[in-house]
Order: C-alpha cells, then structure tokens, then sequence
C-alpha cells in the first residue's frame, strides 16, 4: 500500500469490535490510536497506559481482523532500549507497522498543551534503532512529525523529515491541527521538491472539510481517521443511556440499536455448535 500508486484510508479503532466494523465498512487498514485506546481504559492520552495495554489492545484487533495495523505507540514508550523491545512485542502480536511521534516521553495528545519536541538527533536514533530491531522486512516503522504541533514551524518539520528517513524510517506522517490542509499541502510540495520518495501519512481530525482524494492529490498516501469511531461511541451510548433513563421504556431508542442478529453475525454466534457431543468425545478419549 505505501508503495502503490494512490492514497489509501486507515480507521481509528480500539478493541476487537471495532476493527472488524472498520474491516466491514471497506477501510484499507486500522489505525490502532493511542487516544482511542485510552479513551476505552478512560484514562487521559497523556502516556498513561503501559506497552503492554497498548500491545494487548493491538492483539486484539489483530485477531479480530485482516486489515494491516499501524499502531500508535506515541513516543515509544521510552529510550531505544524500550523501543527495541516495543518492536519485537509487536511483531511477534502480528502488527505491520508502528507509528513512534517526535515527542518526549510521556507525550501528551496533540490537540492539548504540554507539547515538547524530542531532540531530532535523539529521535533518529529511535527510529534506526526500531528499523534494527525488526525481524520480518515487511515491518514498516513510521516516524511523526509533531513540529507543527509544536510550533517549531514547516522548516523543522521537514529537515526533521530528512533527517529519520536518513535513519530509516519508511513513511513520515505530518501533523497538524490547523483547520484546513494549508500545511498538509505546503508539505507536501515541499517533501516532494527534496527528491525523497517516501510515503507521506496525515490525520485530517481538525480538517475535516478536505477530502481523502483531496489529500491524495496533494500527494498523501496514508490518511488516518483517528477518533471517529470512538467519539462515535461516545455519543450513541449517551444518548441511547439517556433516553433510557429518562422514559419508561426502550422503545423510543429500539430504531437505533444493532439488531441481535447482526451482533450476533459480527461475533460468529452462528459457529457456535450447541449440541457439542461431550459424552461420546470423553468415552473416546478414555477408549484411546
Ligand atoms: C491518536 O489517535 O491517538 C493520535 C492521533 O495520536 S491524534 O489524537 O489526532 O493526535
Ligand atoms: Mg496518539
């Protein structure tokens, strides 16, 4: 995909459930975000949660789907030594990529306070050091720009970009939270006039008006739809919780539920054997 010739979508997804309904709705891989994991622990996006929840979380949507997964593991959970190993914890649960942020650790969510860049030098050595550390050639190591976020400004952002493809990295990903794709598109331009070509991903949450095609005439490759699914959660269950508890019944909220028959679809209860012959298996077993 980070080779092919057009942009490709990513949904944001947390636990099982969601990356099969991500995997349904035709997206072309999961985003395993590290706000929408913690959301689900309900614990700030603030470097919290250990590796190990972060690793458990991406497990389980590895098993749940057949998506590719990049995974969010904000700034590596801490110095090479810990990168190394958060590498082959992820290899060895089945995930494809992880996407390591330019931040100190313990970073904070992008769209609050708090933002302090690692150094770039300290940085590229977290990125060769994961690109080392990979067992199978097809592991594909991300490194995040956050310059933007920062307000260190575009030239940081790009001579951060040389400096971890210099390392290694396979793909960049440009963040910003400016309202439109202004950055994304100066980037863009800019990334391409270097020569470098390597694939660039993005995170249109703030700038939401600009379209994936849009994007990818810019020249993004990956487009990452970070938190959809879990604000989406968060609404539904309010509301329908709400209306529950305000009316006497749950008819007026019926017309907003998934059927028990599509649940039932989408966990595999139509596997399930209910007549499971245990009696003849344990003579069997007791006869061998
Ligand atoms: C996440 O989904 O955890 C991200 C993307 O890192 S964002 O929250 O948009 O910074
Ligand atoms: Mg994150």
């Amino acid at each position: 995909m980070l080779s092919g010739p057009s942009h490709f979508r990513i949904m944001g997804a947390h636990d099982g459930l969601t990356a099969k309904l991500a995997e349904n709705a035709g997206f072309e891989a999961i985003w395993a975000g590290g706000l929408g994991i913690s959301s689900s622990y309900l614990v700030p996006d603030a470097g919290l949660l250990t590796m190990t929840e972060f690793v458990n979380a991406a497990a389980q949507m590895r098993a749940a789907c057949t998506l590719p997964i990049i995974a969010d593991v904000d700034a590596g959970f801490g110095d090479v030594n810990v990168v190394r190993r958060m590498v082959r914890l992820y290899e060895a649960a089945g995930i494809d990529a992880v996407c390591i942020e330019d931040k100190q650790y313990p970073k904070r969510n992008s769209f609050r306070g708090g933002q302090h860049l690692e150094e770039p030098r300290a940085f590229a050595q977290k990125i060769a050091t994961a690109k080392a550390a990979q067992c199978d050639t097809d592991f594909v190591v991300v490194a995040r720009l956050e310059s933007l976020i920062a307000g260190a400004g575009m030239d940081d952002a790009l001579s951060r970009a040389e400096l971890y493809h210099d390392a290694g990295a396979d793909a960049v990903l440009i963040h910003s939270r400016l309202s439109d794709a202004g950055e994304i598109r100066e980037f863009c331009r800019r990334w391409q006039a270097t020569g470098r070509n390597v694939p660039v991903l993005c995170v249109p949450t703030t700038y939401a008006g600009t379209t994936a095609t849009e994007l990818g005439d810019m020249g993004i490759r990956g487009i990452i739809y970070a938190n959809h699914a879990i604000r989406v959660s968060v609404k539904a269950v309010t509301e329908v919780l709400a209306s529950i508890a305000k009316h006497d019944s749950t008819a007026p909220i019926e017309y907003s539920l998934a059927s028990l028959s599509d649940l039932f679809g989408l966990i595999g209860m139509n596997d399930v054997l209910n007549d499971v012959p245990w009696e003849g298996a344990a003579d069997s077993v007791e006869a061998r």
